[in-house]
């Protein structure tokens, strides 16, 4: 454990040296947001702050680099509100359940709404195939087809599987998009 928290710390040292990271966690209600986001908890408490309709939880692991997470979906009225937080934000880690068949297009439509937004050009996901300890979940190659990312040609992205419960795969999601973060600020700084 000692040493998933040295090696976590470490990579979201990485994200942003000396600068600031805005990173949004989305997924549908029950994906398991609030697990992951426990699961990368260094020190800080999260701070849940109800807003007018929804929660949105906000984590700063380590100085600089800001998690803020809220759910998507069923919510269209609110989707003006969401727009706020996608402004500026630098990464987008997209938590799917596995497990949910039935609501994996309902994911997958939320997904490309959320990415077509004018905010959201360019900005690297990772996807986190999330409960790959239950049975019938779908494994990331299904998942990647079922979720169309091939399509997904304007920006990085990368698809992880996950067991947020006991942090299986956690760390190489991070890893992977401090990597594409980094990149994204460089391009970004360049135009
Ligand atoms: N089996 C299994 N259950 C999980 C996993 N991750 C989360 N869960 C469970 O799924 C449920 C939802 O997880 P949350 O982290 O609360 O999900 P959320 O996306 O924050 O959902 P909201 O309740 O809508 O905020 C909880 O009962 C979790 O314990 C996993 O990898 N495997
Ligand atoms: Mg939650």
């Amino acid at each position: 454990m000692g040493s998933f928290i040295s090696k976590l710390t470490k990579v979201f040292e990485s994200f942003s040296p000396g600068s600031r990271a805005r990173i949004i966690m989305l997924g549908l209600d029950n994906s398991g947001k609030t697990t992951i986001l426990y699961k990368l908890k260094l020190n800080e408490h999260i701070r849940d702050i109800p807003t007018v309709g929804f929660n949105v939880e906000t984590l700063s692991p380590v100085k600089g680099v800001t998690f803020t997470v809220f759910d998507v979906g069923g919510q269209e009225r609110l989707r003006s509100l969401w727009r706020h937080y996608y402004q500026g934000s630098e990464g987008l880690v997209y938590v799917v359940d596995s497990n949910d068949r039935e609501r994996i297009e309902e994911s997958r439509k939320e997904l490309f709404g959320i990415l077509q937004d004018d905010d959201m050009n360019g900005v690297p996901v990772v996807i986190i195939a999330n409960k790959q300890d239950l049975p019938n979940a779908i494994r990331t190659p299904e998942m990647t087809e079922m979720m169309c990312l091939h399509k997904l040609t304007s920006r990085k992205w990368f698809i992880q599987s996950a067991v947020a419960t006991t942090g299986e795969g956690i760390y190489e999601s991070m890893k992977e998009l401090s990597a594409m973060v980094k990149d994204f600020k460089k391009n970004a700084n360049k135009s």
